[in-house]
């Protein structure tokens, strides 16, 4: 087994997803590599030392700088806010680090394209963290379209709809807050809803041409947790755009945080000439499928409960027929990325992968401001 000495920035919501995830892949896959929780990163000392203690890091660092240049550190894991990914992932990147970096890649495509550039220059490894897509469900979606069981798709739909930000109360800022703070998110549920929405699509359906969106902001104002001044929300709160794949199909994205009743609904359907299929994170482990080649009088919906040993990922876990969940989309992207290394394959989405779902936030936020079609600049 070849040691992977991990440096993990951020000790949040996501600092713990993949914390588990790292600890738990060796576990269950049969891998090459064996993730060694080296060090952990924060500003705050105390928090981060009690972080440390709880999932296993050996060390502690309260200044990135200094984890970076550590010699003992391989892989640099971000889990920080959006507004220092690029700084991080280009110092890291410098030093020859592998990166993995949680969604989204960056603020915007600008930042995006830089890191992308950057990882190219080092030539060192890196993954974006759109855990999604490797859900055994949605997983198995993505097979079903690649051996053309769908025939043409006509329709691509997906929403993901929240309701936390309801309240006008809610300040913007600071430790979990930081998403309602558009200088350290760079934008609303665009960024941070509509991008795994969108790489799940890009990724079954191929590349999108233009979209037409329109958000709204449904707060304007709100007490800023790190100035304790009232200050304008930049975000958006809501989005729905209308998009054109290159394929020709056709399709509908809608998010919001104001959709009460709703946590994390994030749902997608697909319409083919054979077939359709559909999917929902509240029930993450079936995938609905209809096909229109049964038998006349059998064809209706099916729920496929996506727990059997030959179905991705599963064979890995308990017996045919116990579910998984949330948490296993992580580690499921660990070993994929281990496995990558040892075949020399990288596992997406890379940097590059997720630089696309950046350039589609881009036109879709332009279009909002322009009130009109936007072309999604191509990754080059
Ligand atoms: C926001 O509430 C959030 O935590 C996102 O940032 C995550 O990416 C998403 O998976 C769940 O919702």
């Amino acid at each position: 087994m070849k040691k992977l000495n991990l440096g993990l920035i951020g000790y949040g919501f996501m600092g713990r997803a993949h914390s588990n995830a790292f600890r738990k892949v060796g576990n269950f896959f049969d891998l090459d590599h064996e993730i060694v929780m080296k060090a952990a990163c924060a500003r705050n000392v105390e928090k981060v030392k009690a972080f440390a203690a709880q999932w296993g890091y050996q060390s502690v660092e309260t200044d990135w700088r200094k984890l970076i240049a550590r010699d003992d550190i391989d892989l640099v894991d971000i889990c920080a806010p959006n507004d220092v990914h690029l700084e991080i992932a280009t110092a890291a990147a410098r030093a020859g680090k592998m990166i993995l970096c949680e969604k989204p890649l960056a603020r915007d495509g600008k930042e995006g394209a830089k890191m992308v550039a950057a990882v190219e220059k080092a030539g060192v490894p890196n993954m974006v963290w759109y855990n999604y897509r490797r859900i055994p469900a949605v997983t198995l979606a993505k097979q079903l379209i690649d051996q053309g069981k769908l025939g043409r798709i006509f329709h691509y739909r997906a929403k993901f709809l929240q309701d936390w930000t309801i309240s006008p109360d809610l300040p913007q800022g600071g430790q979990g807050l930081w998403r309602l703070d558009v200088k350290v998110a760079g934008s609303g549920v665009t960024g941070d809803l509509l991008a795994h929405c969108i790489d799940t699509a890009l990724w079954l359906n191929g590349s999108l041409d233009k979209v037409n969106a329109m958000t709204e902001t449904f707060v304007k104002e709100r007490p800023h947790n790190l100035t304790g001044k009232v200050e304008k929300v930049g975000i958006d709160d809501a989005c729905a755009f209308l998009a054109r794949f290159r394929n020709g199909s056709l399709a509908t994205f809608e998010s919001t945080r104001y959709a009460r009743g709703h946590k994390a609904l994030y749902t997608f359907e697909i319409n083919g000439e054979h077939a359709s299929i559909a999917w929902d994170l509240h029930d993450l482990h079936r995938l609905a499928w209809f096909d229109h080649r049964d038998e006349g009088r059998l064809r209706g919906w099916r729920s496929i409960h996506v727990t059997d040993g030959d179905h991705p990922y599963m064979g890995k876990w308990w017996v045919p027929g116990l579910a998984i969940g949330y948490e296993h989309s992580f580690v499921h992207q660990v070993a994929d990325f281990l496995d990558g290394l040892s075949k020399g394959k990288p596992a997406s989405p890379t940097f590059k992968d997720a630089l696309e779902t950046q350039y589609v936030c881009d036109a879709v936020l332009k279009s909002a401001k322009t009130n009109q079609w936007e072309k999604v600049a191509q990754v080059r």
